[in-house]
Parts: structure tokens; sequence; C-alpha cells
């Protein structure tokens, strides 16, 4: 099924593959990474966004193969480095994006699957759910963490109308043709944008589609403390709220407004 493509590119049924890699203070973990995202070899170029690190991410990432560095000047936050990620994979002519968190959270070996996923026109955008299969305490989620998943999930799949697993992965693939509709303008630059972006892709009436992913917690993993994650909750219950509210014509939230009214997907 794999064939070569133009000079330097592995192609995937001749559709470019591209992984960005939102990063921040990832030093430790990017090089490994990295090196098992190339392993799976359908991956065409590696993105990373590096938001302003304070640890050596970016000289690490500059000497990693087939890979571009893109730093930000400034701090912009999660969000903002993903508004970067995606414009710069469709300039860069991906077909299929991934993204993927580089401290090692989550396991590259997945991306031949939820790249065949999109590849087939079946879906065009797949999640790597971490509840699905229901190992994540066992490996290592936090408990108050798991909790806030799973109400939160709750909440958003009754107001959003969806069937997820859970919205609150980091590893996530895009057709291009999908990202192409979305306009982050609007979008927050903090956390909440993964929320956003998939509640657009909901509005689109688009299917998110999932596979079940392993959960690897350990220090350099997981940084968002107890505060940053609320505000971030209550960001999600807001998007799914205004979400809802918009259907029923009492709202006209900023994100949903610029997005296209014609472009209703049916499932093939
Ligand atoms: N741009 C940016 N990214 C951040 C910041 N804090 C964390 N991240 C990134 O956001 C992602 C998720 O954060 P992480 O601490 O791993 O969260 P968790 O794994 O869900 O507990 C990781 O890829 C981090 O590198 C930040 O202040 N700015
Ligand atoms: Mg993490």
């Amino acid at each position: 099924m794999k064939r070569c493509g133009r000079k330097g590119e592995t192609m995937y049924q001749d559709k470019k593959i591209v992984v960005v890699m939102p990063a921040y203070n990832a030093a430790k973990t990017i090089e490994k990474t990295h090196r098992e995202v190339l392993a799976q070899g359908i991956v065409d170029l590696v993105i990373v966004v590096d938001d302003k690190s304070r640890d050596e991410t970016v000289a690490i990432a500059q000497r990693l193969e087939r890979t571009i560095v893109h730093p930000h000047e400034r701090n912009l936050g999660y969000g903002g480095n993903q508004k970067s990620c995606y414009r710069l994979a469709l300039e860069h002519r991906a077909d299929i994006v991934i993204m993927v968190h580089p401290d090692y959270q989550y396991t590259p070996l997945l991306i031949p699957a939820m790249t065949t996923m999109i590849a087939s026109g079946l879906y065009h955008c797949v999640l790597a759910s971490r509840i699905l299969g229901g190992y994540a305490l066992a490996g290592g989620m936090p408990l108050w963490k798991y909790v806030a998943n799973r109400g939160l999930t709750f909440i958003e799949n009754l107001l959003l109308g969806a069937k997820l697993s859970e919205y609150h992965t980091g590893y996530r693939a895009f057709s291009a043709e999908l990202l192409r509709k979305l306009d982050f303008s609007c979008n927050s630059d903090d956390f909440v944008f993964d929320n956003q972006m998939l509640a657009q892709i909901l509005w689109l009436g688009y299917t998110i589609a999932e596979v079940s992913c392993p959960t690897k917690y350990f220090p350099e993993a997981s940084s968002i403390n107890f505060v940053r994650s609320t505000r971030y909750g209550l960001g999600c219950l807001w998007t799914a709220l205004t979400f809802r509210l918009a259907k029923l014509g009492l709202c006209q939230p900023a994100i949903f407004r610029h997005l296209p009214a014609d472009s209703a997907w049916s499932a093939p």
C-alpha cells in the first residue's frame, strides 16, 4: 500500500502525511517521540512549533531528520501553538495532519491506523482515546483527571450531540479538507482551543471517529496543574453550552459564526 511519491517523500496512497508537534519544554522527550513517529514509515514531514520553551527543545528539534522547526517569538499558549501547527501543515500541502504531543505520552504506533481511517475517505477526524478500552487509570491517569474527564465528556455528549469516549486527548488526526474549512481566528490561544476545534467540527456535521490508545503518565508527560485544568474544564462546558444555544438560535458564538454554512458532510 505504501509507495514512493515526489523526491524525498514517502507518501501514503499518494497522500502527504504531516505530523505536527506543539512543543513546550519538551527537550527530554521530543527526540524519542520523533524517532518513533518516523519509524512508522509513512510520515513525510514533521512540523515542530515551539512556544518559547525555556529548555533545549528548539536546539534538539533542529537536529531532527525530515523536520521543520517554527519557534514562536513569545509564548502564545497551547491553542496559539496549534494555530501555527495547522497553518504550517496546510502551507506545506499536507493531505492528512496528525497532531501528537512531543511529551511521549501517546504512542506513535497508532499513526498508521489513524492515517488509514482518514485516507480511506471514511472519516475526516480521528481521536486516539485514552478512555476507550478502559485502562486510563491503570496507565497512571490521576483519579481527579479521570473523574473530570468522564464528567465533562458526559455533559459534552449531551450538549454537542455526539457520542465520544473523551474530548480531551492530545492525539488527533485530520484531513486537510476539513482543516481548510475551519476558522480559528476567534478560537482561544489556551488549552480550550482543543475543545473549540472539536465543537466546530461537530457544528459542520462531521462524524468524529475514535481509536483506543494506551495511556502513559510520568512526570515529563503532564504539567497542567489543578487551577489550569479547572479553567480548561469550565471553558469546555461553556463551549458545549453555547454550541447548544446557538443550534437553538439563541446566540451566535464567534467560533461558529465564520464557519462555512454549506459544508454539511454525510458519511460515505
Ligand atoms: N504552548 C504551550 N503549551 C503547553 C503549555 N503547558 C503545556 N503545554 C503543552 O500542552 C500539552 C499538554 O500538556 P500536558 O502538561 O502534557 O497535559 P496532560 O498530559 O494532559 O496532563 C503538552 O504538549 C505540553 O507541551 C504552555 O504553557 N504553552
Ligand atoms: Mg501530556
